[in-house]
């Protein structure tokens, strides 16, 4: 527990210690005896006493790093999805034990205080998830990594359900502001867009002169990363818009009072809310505002610091600068980064291009092919004059050289252009500006290298490399499931627990035999369940029975997760009790959640239907405890943290092929639930490693649904005129079984009349044979808790800690 670091100033590292800094900061913050003080001054109390002792071990840190020896890690991503961060901290500096047993004498009720930090909501889902377990991944294992992104003011909207529908509501996340991050104004940037761009000739030399442009300052926002029980302490920057004079004092002069406020606003714009899709193509110049505004202050940061610390000199910045570009959204960091080593170094261009494509790694999280990012060219040319010229040169160069070496394959070389149909491609611009390209799976990479991108495949093997997605068994597993760290403890000692140790939890193996250990594994998930049904009662008024099975399906709602296909088996088991309400089923409870993009009509007519279906059946005296189906609402990370150790069965169901790898998979597993799934993303991984006796595969291999694709796609009303309980189900989607005014004619559309495109029918009755496998396994408890165990013992290879050490060798080579 206490705090190593001899160079820590604090001293706040024994229980008496500790006692007494609490109770005198609780009456600093609330200038009122600390008998009188509220939770929020509680909160606000410890919140600083962590900040004042990482800050002391972050700024000791950052001088050594500022002075260059190590390789870097810049994580560039526009989603960082940090979730609460207190209780994190206190783990993390050892601090657990600690602040228990003190708030408890003290009468503090400790889960309370933690939920007045407000969940930031700056990232839709697995995207920003990932990035936040990487930064706490490379912290704990000492690696110098830092994630650079946006400062929104507004992040992901509050999801309400209301009359069964999604409201979408303002996330006012910095509403009582926000204790864990400093602003540096001093380290602001100015950002440039729109203007022209002036071509003159000095000493021989082409210079190229942005002006007329619209400046905007950027403001960094710098929140500590601080490892597991090390002395390392990274830092996530998060950039801020700003005017970059905050009042256009010359234009309200002339009485121009309108325009001048109008600049303001458009400045703060770029950095005033995240786009609520995670997958879909925002069409918005606000957009790519966003993306040019992070790469542009970050990278003008980096290199600026890097040229402090090196003479002046960018010479070296490859061998210790690695620019990870997470998906296309930062992927202007290619012609960025070209315009600083070119324009203002004053590199050769293939000199520069060298060191672009060194310093740069791409990794790519999707194959759908509406999230493939492209921009209307004239778009880009009007926002980004300059960088637009640099894409434009890389395009030539690059159609140049395949034209050279492949003089035969011109039409398959214009394929891989970057500038073509009058748009910017940029998962070409990231391919063809990166020494390494990875899917987050392993699946997903054969994909990429196999079809999506089989052509720069083909020009460019050595470039394409795997790693697997993981999770932070620190916030998923040892922080949200305390009953289970404990019980790993002392059945296998603590070791586990060490950063990039985790796959020491195979020492659990054995214990899958074991009845008592077993017994033990089955009473912590009850309790979870209780959990997990306390705050359903609380939140939703809604009473489960924790005896049933708690089968789980939280995710964005896409419609290639099928969700859909969850809620039709619901209503199938539903009618089926209806006929027969004695029928011998092992009780369930079906758990939902997750956001829709706004503007994605048909994900929220799927939350209608799931809510709708959860209406009825938990109203109808048929089914008693037998069934039960609830939507969470506004599933965010620290509702995941309670729902993530309650879950028995692990719903992993996307059409195979769609899901580039899915990190709840993980979460679940390494809770002890068991995946049912089709073989899709890091599914497909989670199998081979438990073995396929221990997770419940069914449905259409990606190959079946490509080949199917490839002729067209198959006949969905074949599939329905053979089973009848279809027939039933989608007639009830239309009838009025569910209310007058509650058909749903646009799902029963997509099914049947445009050929269900993400084949819900034809998994149909798998996905039924697979329930009830996996039904009556749970009847037998002793083999499910087997099950679990060994799901457990296999989960450490879903750390991040591995991703983060297979990165290091296969991509940032940092030691
Ligand atoms: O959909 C993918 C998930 O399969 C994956 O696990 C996650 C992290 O790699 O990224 C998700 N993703 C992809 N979120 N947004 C995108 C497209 O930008």
């Amino acid at each position: 527990m206490a705090i190593t670091d001899k160079n820590t100033k604090h001293k706040v590292n024994t229980k008496e210690a500790f006692r007494k800094a609490f109770i005198k900061k609780v009456e600093e913050v609330s200038g009122e005896d600390f008998s009188e003080s509220t939770t929020r001054h509680q909160y606000e109390a410890l919140a600083e006493l962590v900040m004042e002792e990482i800050t002391a071990e972050w700024a000791v840190n950052n001088s050594r790093l500022h002075k260059m020896e190590e390789k870097q890690i810049y994580f560039f991503s526009i989603e960082f999805l940090i979730g609460r961060l207190l209780k994190a901290y206190v783990n993390n500096l050892g601090w657990d034990t600690m602040v228990e047993e003190t708030l408890n004498e003290l009468g503090v009720d400790y889960e309370a205080l933690q939920s007045e930090e407000h969940d930031p909501a700056l990232g839709n889902g697995g995207l920003g998830r990932l990035m936040a377990c990487f930064l706490d991944s490379t912290a704990a294992l000492g690696f110098p990594g830092h994630g650079n992104g946006i400062r929104y003011k507004y992040g992901l909207f509050e999801q309400k359900i209301i009359n069964n529908e999604q409201v979408e509501v303002a996330d006012i996340w910095l509403k009582n502001g926000y204790p864990f991050e400093i602003v540096k104004p001093d380290k602001a940037v100015v950002v440039k867009y729109n203007g022209d761009v002036r071509v003159e000739e000095v000493n021989g030399k082409m210079q190229f002169i942005h002006e007329n442009y619209d400046p905007v300052l950027a403001v960094p926002y710098d929140i500590p990363v601080k490892g597991y029980r090390n002395n390392t302490v990274n830092s996530l920057r998060l950039w801020s818009a700003k005017p970059v004079e905050d009042f256009d004092l010359s234009t309200f002069n002339q009485g121009h009072f309108l325009k001048a406020m109008q600049r303001k606003s458009e400045a703060e714009s770029i950095s005033q809310i995240l786009y609520p899709s995670d997958h879909g193509f925002e069409g918005k110049l606000l957009r790519l505002k966003q993306e040019y505004f992070f790469v542009c202050a970050g990278l003008k940061r980096i290199v600026r610091r890097y040229k402090k610390h090196n003479h002046g000199s960018m010479d070296g910045f490859p061998d210790k600068i690695c620019i990870h570009i997470n998906d296309t959204h930062p992927a202007l960091c290619v012609p960025e980064l070209m315009r600083i080593l070119v324009d203002e170094e004053g590199y050769d261009w293939d000199v520069a291009w060298d060191m672009t494509i060194k310093s740069i790694s791409f990794t790519n999280h999707t194959v759908l092919p509406e999230a493939l990012e492209k921009w209307p060219i004239d778009m880009v040319q009007k926002l980004l004059p300059r960088v637009y010229q640099i894409i434009e040169e890389i395009n030539r160069r690059f159609i140049n050289d395949m034209n050279w070496f492949y003089p035969d394959q011109v039409d398959r070389n214009y394929s891989m252009a970057i500038l073509k149909d009058g748009q910017v491609h940029m998962a070409h611009l990231a391919i063809i500006g990166s020494h390494s390209v990875n899917g987050v799976a392993e699946l997903h990479s054969k994909i990429l290298r196999e079809e999506t991108f089989r052509d720069f495949y083909a020009v460019f093997p050595d470039r394409f490399t795997s790693v697997t997605n993981g999770v932070t068994q620190r916030r998923f597993m040892m922080g949200s499931n305390p009953g289970l760290k404990t019980l790993l403890d002392d059945t296998i000692g603590t070791d586990w627990k060490k950063p990039g140790n985790m796959c020491s939890l195979e020492a659990l193996l054995p214990y899958a035999q074991d009845a008592a250990f077993c017994q033990k594994l089955g009473d912590i998930k009850h309790a979870n369940k209780e959990r997990l049904a306390k705050y359903i009662k609380e939140t939703q008024g809604i009473v489960l029975n924790p005896d049933s099975i708690f089968d789980v399906q939280v995710k964005r709602i896409h419609e290639y997760k099928r969700q859909l296909l969850n809620i039709l088996h619901v209503i199938l088991t539903y009618n089926q009790l209806r006929s027969n309400p004695n029928a011998d089923i092992v009780p369930k409870t079906y758990i939902l959640a997750g956001k829709a993009a706004p503007s994605y009509v048909y994900a929220k007519e799927v939350i209608r239907l799931i809510n709708v279906v959860a209406d009825r059946v938990n109203n109808d005296p048929l089914v008693k405890d037998k069934l039960k189906v609830v939507f969470v609402p506004n599933f965010n990370v620290s509702v995941a943290e309670i729902i993530y150790p309650a879950a028995e069965i692990s719903e992993q169901i996307s059409t195979a092929g769609k899901e580039a790898s899915g990190t709840g998979n993980m979460k679940f597993m390494m809770n002890g639930a068991l995946t049912l799934g089709t073989m899709d993303g890091a599914n497909v991984e989670i199998a081979e490693a438990v073995g396929m006796d221990n997770v419940f595969t069914f449905g259409l291999s990606d190959t079946e649904v490509y080949n199917y694709n490839t002729h067209g796609g198959y006949r969905s009303l074949e599939v329905y005129e053979s089973d009848s309980r279809l027939q039933e189900i989608l007639g009830q989607l239309i009838n009025g079984f569910f209310g007058e005014s509650a058909g749903f004619q646009m799902i029963y559309d997509s099914l049947l009349l445009h050929n269900d495109t993400y084949f819900v029918l034809k998994d149909f009755a798998p996905y039924v044979d697979i329930q009830d496998i996996a039904s009556n396994v749970y009847r037998d408890q002793k083999q499910w808790q087997k099950m679990s165990t060994i799901n457990i013992a296999h989960s450490g290879i879903f750390s991040s800690d591995r991703s983060i050490e297979d990165y290091e060798k296969r991509v940032w080579k940092v030691k």
